[in-house]
């Protein structure tokens, strides 16, 4: 090490090495130190540039972003894990192109074939975090601006569906499990949510029985009571936004008090507290009350707001 270099060797980077690792230009970092006023690396005593290992994550972070379209002026003050969170996502995206391109062409066999050797792979439950979420919501942006067609939409919600189906008999439940149902409210179409709310319920040893999309709320609350669940589970999108909490309320009034009713979704995660109601904002918020009722923890009245 040379004399004007700093003492923590093993943190410090090389200018040249580190813009490298970035995959930058020096022109580059210079201007978006000039233009953002920020400061993305150091200097010695002597005036000789250098980085810190997590300078050359960030520039690297940053440059990733830059190359999924993300303008630099949009992103330049984010928080390193937010960058992480954009990088990740795009690189997810990316490792989907084929199945994207099969959809785009109508081509149901590669389709199927693309989908299927992916759940193979991964495992449903990782199939649904790294392949189905990112997939529909890049499908969800391409048929919002006109560069995806509604059949290309349907053929993959159709096989995505069939393939999430398939996947449920690989969670066998015990015959004394606790017992669920899952669906949607009346007029929420959008059944993956539901159906992949099954599968990780399944996975917790609940016996969840999935009813389809768009149930009325006595047919729910009937095959509640014939199937013996203590859980209804409710997926919703767009219809809980358009109608308020109304039909859930409804649904908790007529539903006895030892049936829990969980609702999640991204219609759920503006809901206001209701009631009796557990509302989770996402998946992973699930987990735990799962393990509850999986071991059959689960309260006589069913949870509350308190997962919120
Ligand atoms: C596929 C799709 C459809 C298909 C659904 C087919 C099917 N068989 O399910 C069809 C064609 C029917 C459809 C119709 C419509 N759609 Co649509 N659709 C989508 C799309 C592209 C994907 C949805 C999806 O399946 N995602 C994958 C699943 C796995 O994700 P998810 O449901 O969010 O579930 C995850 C979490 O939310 C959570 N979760 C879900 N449920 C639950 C439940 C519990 C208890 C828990 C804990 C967690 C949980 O876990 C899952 C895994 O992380 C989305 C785009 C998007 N970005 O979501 C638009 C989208 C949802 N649709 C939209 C719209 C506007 C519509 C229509 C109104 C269009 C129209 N003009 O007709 C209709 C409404 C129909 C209706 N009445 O319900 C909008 C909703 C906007 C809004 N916020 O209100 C979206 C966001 C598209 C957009 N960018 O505008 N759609």
């Amino acid at each position: 090490m040379r004399d004007d270099e700093p003492r923590e060797a093993a943190c410090i980077v090389k200018f040249a090495d580190a813009l490298q690792r970035a995959g930058i230009s020096k022109l580059v970092l210079h201007a978006w130190e000039r233009r953002y006023d920020v400061q993305l690396s150091e200097r010695t005593a002597t005036g000789r540039r250098f980085m810190t290992e997590t300078q050359v994550e960030r520039l690297r972070l940053l440059k990733l972003c830059t190359d999924a379209g993300y303008r630099i002026a949009n992103i330049i003050s984010l928080p390193d894990l937010e960058l992480l969170r954009i990088a990740e996502q795009h690189a997810l995206r990316l490792d989907l192109c084929s199945t994207l391109d099969a959809a785009q062409r109508l081509d149901s066999a590669a389709l199927s074939a693309d989908l299927e050797r992916r759940v193979s792979e991964l495992g449903p439950l990782d199939f649904v975090r790294r392949v189905v979420s990112p997939l529909m919501d890049e499908i969800g942006k391409r048929w919002q601006d006109g560069t995806m067609s509604i059949a290309a939409e349907h053929l993959v919600s159709a096989e995505v569906r069939r393939i999430l189906s398939d996947c449920l008999h690989r969670f066998p439940v015990a015959p004394d499990a606790t017992r669920a149902v899952a669906t949607t409210p009346e007029g929420e179409l959008h059944e993956l949510g539901a159906l992949v709310i099954t599968l990780l319920s399944r996975s917790h040893g609940i016996d969840t029985l999935y009813l389809g999309p768009n149930l009325p709320n006595d047919q729910i609350v009937n095959a509640a009571l014939r199937s013996g669940a203590r859980v209804v589970f409710l997926s919703c999108l767009v219809s809980s936004r358009r109608n308020a909490s109304g039909p859930i309320v409804a649904l908790r009034g007529a539903l006895p008090p030892h049936i829990a009713l969980f609702v999640g979704g991204p219609g759920a995660s503006d809901m206001a507290p209701l009631d009796g109601v557990s509302i989770f904002p996402n998946i992973e918020s699930i987990n735990a009350a799962l393990r509850d009722i999986g071991t059959a923890a689960l309260p006589a009245r069913g949870l509350s707001n308190e997962t919120r």
